[in-house]
């Protein structure tokens, strides 16, 4: 009789561990910075949260909710085997906190981004129903400045036609400089693809061909 595992049968897709909640400039400064990183950034509600349970194939792993705001903390999750972290940050543009709260989230976020050297791309999150925004340039440009490679993401495409869709994908490739992946979170379009971009981009250097010392 053939060998099975069940448990690994549906695909050799990667698991998900959540690695640490940081809510403080001083967590941050403590925490681990010894694994390669890739962070998914975006405006507030674009889908961050339900894209890493719908890269987990887990409904809980990350607190989703319909009010924009949700993630208010910085939160790393180990990818296994591979051996890198994705890391979930609050979203950018909510105009409806208090000033200092979004101060603070603000500079969390851009002290997370220059700060951690092991930051190996950007995944920019960006809602493929919402025409090009100025929030989504500008951290576009800063991963540019900053040399950070991006992987554009275009989420919520359950909602949008093949038309839109492949506007979308037009206009942004322009801007990021690579045609960005389609992605649902509800239909699970684009989550096998978006998982090769990010591991090709998370191994660690001795797997991605680089010498180790
Ligand atoms: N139709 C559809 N809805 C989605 C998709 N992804 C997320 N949503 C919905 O969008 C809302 C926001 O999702 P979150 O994952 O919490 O968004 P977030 O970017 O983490 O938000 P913040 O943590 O506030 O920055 C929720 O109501 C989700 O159910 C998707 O692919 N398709
Ligand atoms: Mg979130």
């Amino acid at each position: 009789m053939a060998e099975t595992t069940p448990e690994k049968s549906p695909c050799a897709l990667p698991e998900l561990e959540l690695l640490a909640t940081l809510y403080t400039l001083g967590q941050l400064d403590a925490a681990a910075h010894d694994m390669p990183q890739i962070a998914l950034a975006g405006r507030s509600n674009v889908g961050k949260s339900s894209l890493i349970n719908a890269l987990a194939r887990r409904k809980k792993l990350a607190k989703v909710s319909s009010e924009p705001g949700k993630t208010r903390s910085v939160n790393l999750f180990l990818v296994k085997p591979d051996g890198f972290c994705l890391t979930d940050l609050p979203g950018y543009g909510y105009a409806r906190r208090g000033h200092e709260e979004r101060r603070s989230w603000a500079e969390l976020i851009r002290k997370y981004l220059e700060d951690t050297p092991t930051l190996k791309a950007l995944a920019l999150l960006i809602d493929c129903r919402i025409p090009m925004q100025e929030s989504d340039r500008v951290m576009a440009d800063f991963a540019r400045a900053h040399r950070l490679p991006v992987i554009g993401v275009l989420t919520k495409s359950d909602k949008c036609t093949l038309r839109e869709r492949a506007a979308q994908q037009k206009a942004w490739e322009k801007v990021l400089g690579m045609r960005p992946v389609c992605v649902s979170s509800v239909s699970k379009l684009g989550i096998a693809e978006l998982w090769g971009l990010l591991r090709a981009a998370g191994a660690p250097a001795s797997e991605a061909g680089e010498e180790s010392e």
